[in-house]
């Protein structure tokens, strides 16, 4: 398998991709490696995934080149995702105890009853190339934390990553049979779905998202999907200042070239702040640096997939076709590596593919609304159920939108992030199942019920 730098084209290196022999090989080695991970003691595993963490701020010059190199990532962002990563992994590691450790629900006289939360056993986890080091720690950290052992497939897009994972893994202390990493494309992936895993933890499209889940079915037993999303966002019209707000949310599209799962994908804006809005915004677009990931400044790198291009130039040329205007950009950057103009499309609406299916790219459609009511009927009209935003100076007005949408986070005067702390997780498209917080800690475990009589 070849891996290529997008942004200029040429080959990084090419790599042996898995079959099903060797696939089978390192299943059986995660298979040896169970039992003894699951009896080292949790704190041991903190201690090894804490050490992971420092190896990762040692070396962290040394991983954004490499994810820049095979994504397209500006350098700055690579750096500010292993950062990000460093901290989702301290919240994990620090609130582990907590929510592993057996709990005693009720204590009498004579009797006891509590939870033990024992790991499902060896998991796999199929991903995605957008943040691969994000996506990946929300699963193979509390899935070894939990005492799992794990076969890990980054994407095809970001493979070298994947190898560094295995690397600092195994020199933090995790032992060989406990994490084993299968390279590959699509097939490989598949083969995968054939093997009889214990959870499956998949992070990427829809369309593959269906196809793994069908494919492990009848075998009952856990897998959880996190997928794609339309994220819209609306501003209300007594948000303070326009020119801030437009510039936040214009990051909130634009960053990592729209690529992130929770990028604003739709904005609706009130009538009576529109006009200031788009401005600011067009504003905003127009002081993007675009370039060479590795130039100092850069905030527009390439797209990571060449496919993705014709896409977005699709998703494009049907807005027009259907009566958009282009406010800015709107085609492919001629040259060497995968580059699109970031644009802007005005006068949209819902028969416009832009505003139904996901672009994942730097491409948005901003679009005119009356009212409150008016944007809550286009936000929930989606086949996704991610995240949205709301702007507004009044709390209670921003909550009483959000509550009245269907999507697993609700954002008020911010966009496009995640938190460790909080449960990430989607509604209909985008997946089901929740990663970080309590909840995605304990996702890798099967809670066991004590009923204990102290006498008869
Ligand atoms: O997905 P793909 P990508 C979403 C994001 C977007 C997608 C982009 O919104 O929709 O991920 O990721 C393997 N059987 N999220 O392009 O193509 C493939 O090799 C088994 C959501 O990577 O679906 C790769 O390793 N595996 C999100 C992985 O599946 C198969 C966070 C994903 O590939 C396969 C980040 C098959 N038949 C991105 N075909 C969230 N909600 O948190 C391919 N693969």
């Amino acid at each position: 398998m070849k891996i290529l730098n997008p942004a200029t084209g040429t080959e990084i290196t090419e790599i042996t991709e898995d079959n099903r022999e060797t696939l089978l090989k390192k299943f059986e080695t995660l298979k040896m490696g169970l039992a003894g991970w699951s009896d080292t003691g949790l704190n041991a595993r903190i201690d090894i995934v804490r050490k992971f963490s420092s190896l990762l701020e040692s070396e962290k010059d040394i991983l954004a080149k490499s994810l820049s190199d095979e994504t397209g990532k500006p350098l700055q962002q690579a750096l500010n995702e292993i950062n990000g990563a460093r901290t989702r992994i301290k919240w994990l590691t620090e609130n582990a105890a907590q929510y592993l450790s057996d709990e005693t629900m009720t204590e009498s006289a004579d009797m006891v009853e509590k939870i033990s939360y024992e790991p499902l056993g060896i998991v796999c986890n199929i991903s995605a190339w957008n943040y691969p080091w994000l996506v990946g720690v929300n699963v193979w950290i509390p899935a070894l934390l939990a005492g799992n052992t794990v076969m890990y497939k980054p994407s095809e897009y970001a493979t070298l990553t994947g190898l560094h994972v295995d690397r600092l893994l195994k020199s933090a202390g995790i032992p060989e049979p406990c994490f084993q990493v299968a390279i590959g494309e699509g097939k490989v992936g598949e083969l995968l779905t054939e093997i009889n895993f214990n959870g499956f933890f998949f992070t990427g499209s829809y369309s593959t998202g269906q196809k793994i889940y069908n494919a492990v079915a009848g075998r009952m037993i856990v897998c959880q999907l996190e997928l794609g999303g339309k994220d819209p966002l609306y501003i209300a019209d007594d948000v303070a200042d326009v020119n801030a707000v437009a510039a936040g949310t214009a990051d909130g599209a634009f960053y990592n070239n729209g690529q992130s799962c929770c990028a604003v994908e739709r904005i609706y804006v009130h009538e009576k702040l529109y006009d200031a809005y788009t401005e600011a915004f067009l504003k905003e677009v127009a002081s993007y640096k675009i370039g060479l990931p590795s130039e100092p400044g850069v905030y527009i790198g390439a797209v990571t997939r060449k496919a993705q291009i014709k896409l977005l130039q699709n998703q494009v040329d049907d807005a027009l076709q259907k009566g958009a205007t282009l406010a800015a950009g709107g085609k492919k950057i001629e040259g060497e590596g995968n580059y699109f103009e970031p644009t802007v499309l005005l006068n949209v609406n819902h028969e416009m593919n832009v505003m139904r299916e996901e672009s994942f790219g730097p491409i948005i459609g901003i679009m005119k609304v009356k009212d409150d009511e008016e944007a809550i009927r286009l936000m929930n009209d989606t086949e996704y159920g991610l995240t949205a935003s709301v702007y507004s100076s009044d709390q209670e007005r921003a909550q009483k939108i959000l509550k009245k949408l269907d999507v697993g986070t609700g954002y008020w005067n911010c966009c496009d992030r995640v938190s460790a702390a909080v449960p990430w997780s989607g509604r209909h498209h985008s997946g089901f199942g929740a990663t970080l917080s309590h909840q995605g800690l304990r996702a890798f475990t099967k809670p066991k019920a004590w009923q204990l009589r102290k006498s008869k």
